[in-house]
């Protein structure tokens, strides 16, 4: 009974003092780095607290009041505010909070509508898909027939002739909107447009620019598509997990093929936090951080322009950009590991007709949510690319990494994180 009682008292720290040394070394690498991942974000304590609550104890398969365990009552609760936030934050007909992430929520938007057979309709992995939109080793491509489209090679921007004439040559039964490493605003009527020409269903992933449009920073895709999914954790600032809105009359599909067709109990810890979310997404103070993202993007743009870097595109409209690296003579590999020396954290990025393989690339991505939560501003951007272009310019200068090391990690201190914490 005591060693039950201590061990259900006991901190992290006493009892596994290997993972709680990496978990503060983690936290320290968050406050002395630049996080400059286009799909990071550091989420407030409030969601950090559901997500470390006893909400972690509960089973709720099914949906509120439809619910096949006891004791639900009050984690059913929370999930309905979930829902009526979310579906009230995006001015959607209904909302599915229970996907797990953001491949799982777009695999229920397209077990709702599709078939094994069907085709769909989506943008290249390589040109700013993702590969829950139709990658070769991906379950879509085991499952449906996938036809994708690109970018323009010229303007490196959505070529929605392309995606037109495919669809009318294809006559897919999804057409899916959104990207993981795209610029550009995305014209979500025209995507609704090329649809409707052919009877095709509009799916519209917008993980990445959630928050945006939550701050109407971005067009809202919710009166264009019949499906929306997304992650919380990117742009929209809450715990990693997902979900799915949809009009009225997808609704009781949506909700079967959640649970129980491709899921089981819901992560109810996730849920709360994604209620968190969605509540802080709705006040004031969240269009101001999402207009401060899209300002900080372009700050950073031009900055890096600047400085001699080639933006796919020419630019960026959102929270990212890309860089060519190819005029430097670095791959994104290489940049990736040098900048990461210096305290900048980006991720290597395939290029639109990138001739490095996917795990060498020719590109960078570069994104703004992160810092921009910490409350950095246009001139922490000119800072940052100031340091990225040192260490990019002298790749193998150890004492300029270093430098710029001590820099990054000075500016981290500025803008103190999670000071409450260790
Ligand atoms: N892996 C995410 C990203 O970094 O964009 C997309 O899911």
């Amino acid at each position: 009974m005591a060693y039950f009682n201590e061990l259900m008292e006991a901190s992290l720290s006493a009892v596994d003092p290997d993972i709680k040394a990496l978990t503060d070394k983690e936290l320290d690498r968050q406050r002395t780095h630049i996080e400059l991942i286009a799909s990071e974000n550091f989420v407030p304590r409030a969601v950090m607290e559901c997500q470390g609550s006893i909400l972690t104890n509960k089973y709720a398969e099914g949906y509120p009041h439809k619910k096949y365990y006891g004791g639900c009552e009050f984690v059913e609760v929370i999930e309905e505010i979930a829902i009526e936030r979310a579906k009230k934050l995006f001015g959607a007909g209904h909302a599915n909070v229970q996907p797990h992430s953001g491949t799982t929520a777009n695999q229920a938007a397209y077990f709702t509508v599709m078939k094994p057979g069907d085709t769909m309709l989506a943008m290249k992995l390589d040109q700013g898909g993702h590969l829950s939109h139709g990658h070769p080793l991906n379950f879509t491509s085991m499952i449906y027939k996938v036809v994708s489209y690109g970018v323009n090679r010229d303007t490196e921007m959505i070529d929605y002739d392309e995606v037109a004439s495919l669809a009318r040559e294809y006559r897919p039964k999804v057409i899916v909107a959104g990207a993981s490493a795209y610029p550009r605003r995305i014209d979500f009527a025209r995507f609704r447009a090329v649809a409707d020409d052919i009877g095709a269903y509009l799916i519209t992933d917008m993980a990445h620019i959630a928050g945006l449009v939550a701050g109407g920073a971005h067009d809202n895709p919710i009166p264009h598509s019949h499906f929306v999914t997304s992650t919380t954790q990117k742009s929209l600032r809450g715990p990693r997990g997902a979900f799915v809105l949809c009009t009225e009359e997808f609704a009781k599909d949506l909700d079967r093929t959640v649970f129980p067709g491709i899921q089981g109990g819901p992560l109810l810890p996730a849920i709360a936090a994604k209620a968190v979310c969605f509540k802080l997404a709705s006040e004031p103070s969240f269009e101001d951080y999402a207009r401060q993202v899209v300002r900080n993007a372009a700050a950073l743009a031009k900055a890096m322009q600047g400085r001699g870097y080639r933006l796919v595109s020419g630019g960026t409209d959102n929270h990212m950009m890309l860089l060519d690296l190819r005029s430097r003579s670095l791959t994104g590999k290489a940049a990736e590991k040098i900048l990461e020396e210096a305290g900048i954290t980006v991720n290597k990025n395939a290029i639109p007709f990138d001739p490095e393989k996917p795990m060498v690339t020719s590109g960078l991505r570069l994104g703004s949510p992160a810092v921009t939560t910490r409350g950095m501003k246009e001139p922490e951007m000119e800072l940052i690319a100031e340091a990225v272009d040192e260490v990019l310019s002298s790749p193998e200068d150890k004492g300029v990494i270093s430098k710029v090391r001590g820099r990054m990690a000075e500016l981290g201190a500025a803008f103190p994180l999670y000071e409450s914490m260790k």
